[in-house]
């Protein structure tokens, strides 16, 4: 059998075997357990005609990440099912903004990442092919006032997730949301997959932990667990409580006469900013490799806080120094002070690469939140 650059191996399980032969009956199936096919990486199996559904399963598809990655999956033929906390379910108009084009086309299901036996539930019902875990208390500032809730979201929700996964479904391909702030007071500049951890708040500490747990699920039940450790992505759909979204959406409620400053903390911290439409395409390219493993994603490029603001309010022909106010109150008690990422080994072997610049990306987020705050004027 040839194996093609874009083809991989995959054994079925006799579940889906059967499931075939009762679609398309298929003779020399009929009495194997499991069985070894050559299929496609990135687009549905397709074997004698019979196309094979690949099914993902998201945790956070109603955050950025996950409607993009939500597009991004059924743009490539999945069936998508995804995570909602049953709050989520009682207020769809507000919790499910990001993803209310996508309502028709997804499969959603109650679950908590606080239960266990509502993740089982779940997993026990759908038989998933991959798992991308991006839910979370994502926001470091509030890690600092409830520490203990973000610990317990963010480690115990991943470890519920691995364990179901590991108990129901152990060839599920699994992918772990980790972040740049593990590498919190940086060791070495730029960021790389080798750089020791430091991390600087609660959130950091979560994440640290549960790439952890991720690395300890491949290493010790083979599973094909990897983990993104991607550095800031932002865009139209990011939360308003993040810097940029803060910083785009006050400077257009500026510039249409709805705001008259902006209050920020440290202008000076460095980041690594991308587009979060960019990055989703990596997660699902991590999960299409021939071992699992652990990649940076980042642009490899650094602003400041102020450059940001210097950027976002110039698309709007204003000076932020005429707006911004700095106060104390947007201080952390222990800051990241700058991120930068080298994303080498991700661009050499999942042949990744971002294609949002820094200026396309504050213009598209400033040009974004001008016309949606416009429209609320008519
Ligand atoms: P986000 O917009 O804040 O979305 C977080 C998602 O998690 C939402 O769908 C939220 O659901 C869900 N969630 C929060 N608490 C939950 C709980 N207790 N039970 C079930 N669901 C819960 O985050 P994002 O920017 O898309 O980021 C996605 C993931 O990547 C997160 O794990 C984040 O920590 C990580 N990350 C993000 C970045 C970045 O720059 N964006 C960088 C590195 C890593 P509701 O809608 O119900 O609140
Ligand atoms: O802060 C400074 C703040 O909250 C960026 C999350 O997606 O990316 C994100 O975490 C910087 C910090 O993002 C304000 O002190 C100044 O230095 O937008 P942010 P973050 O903390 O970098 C990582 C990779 C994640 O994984 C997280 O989930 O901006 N800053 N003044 C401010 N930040 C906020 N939010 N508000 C201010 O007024």
């Amino acid at each position: 059998m040839d194996l093609h650059a874009d083809h991989k191996l995959v054994t079925l399980t006799k579940e889906i075997c059967e499931g075939l032969i009762t679609k398309a009956p298929l003779s020399r199936l009929d009495t194997v357990d499991s069985c070894e096919f050559l299929v496609p990486t990135s687009k549905n199996m397709s074997l004698n005609g019979v196309e094979m559904i690949k099914k993902a399963l998201i945790t956070g598809i109603t955050g950025q990440d996950g409607s993009h990655l939500t597009e991004h999956l059924l743009g490539l033929g999945y069936e998508v099912h995804g995570i909602v906390r049953r709050v989520a379910l009682e207020d769809p108009d507000n919790r499910f903004r990001r993803i209310s084009h996508l309502l028709d086309k997804v499969h959603l299901h109650a679950a908590s990442l606080e239960s266990y036996p509502s993740i089982f539930s779940v997993i026990s019902r759908h038989e998933v092919d991959e798992c991308y875990h991006l839910a979370a208390q994502s926001f470091v500032a509030e890690s600092f006032s409830d520490g203990f809730s973000t610990m317990n979201v963010n480690i115990n929700g991943t470890h519920y997730l691995l364990a179901a996964l590991k108990e129901l479904r152990q060839h599920c391909r699994f992918y772990f949301a980790g972040s740049s702030e593990m590498f919190g007071k940086v060791r070495e500049t730029p960021q790389r997959e080798t750089t020791p951890f430091h991390p600087r708040s609660p959130y950091g500490i979560s994440k640290v932990a549960g790439f952890e747990l991720t690395r300890n699920y491949r290493e010790a039940y083979g599973m094909f667990c990897a983990s993104g450790l991607l550095f800031n992505h932002e865009g139209p759909r990011r939360g308003f409580e993040f810097v940029t979204r803060k910083i785009t959406n006050t400077a257009a409620r500026i510039k249409l006469g709805l705001a008259s400053e902006l209050r920020l903390g440290n202008l000076d911290a460095k980041r690594d900013w991308g587009h979060a439409a960019d990055y989703v395409r990596a997660m699902h390219l991590m999960l299409q490799q021939p071992q699992p493993d652990d990649f940076i994603v980042a642009t490899g490029e650094s602003h400041t806080v102020r450059e940001f603001c210097e950027r976002a309010f110039g698309e709007l022909e204003l000076d932020y120094r005429d707006y911004v106010v700095v106060d104390d109150r947007f201080y952390r008690p222990a800051e990241v002070d700058q991120l930068v990422g080298d994303a080498s080994k991700a661009r050499e072997i999942l042949n990744w690469r971002p294609t949002y610049s820094f200026e396309e990306l504050v213009t598209e987020m400033v040009q974004s939140d001008l016309e949606a705050n416009s429209r609320t004027l008519t």
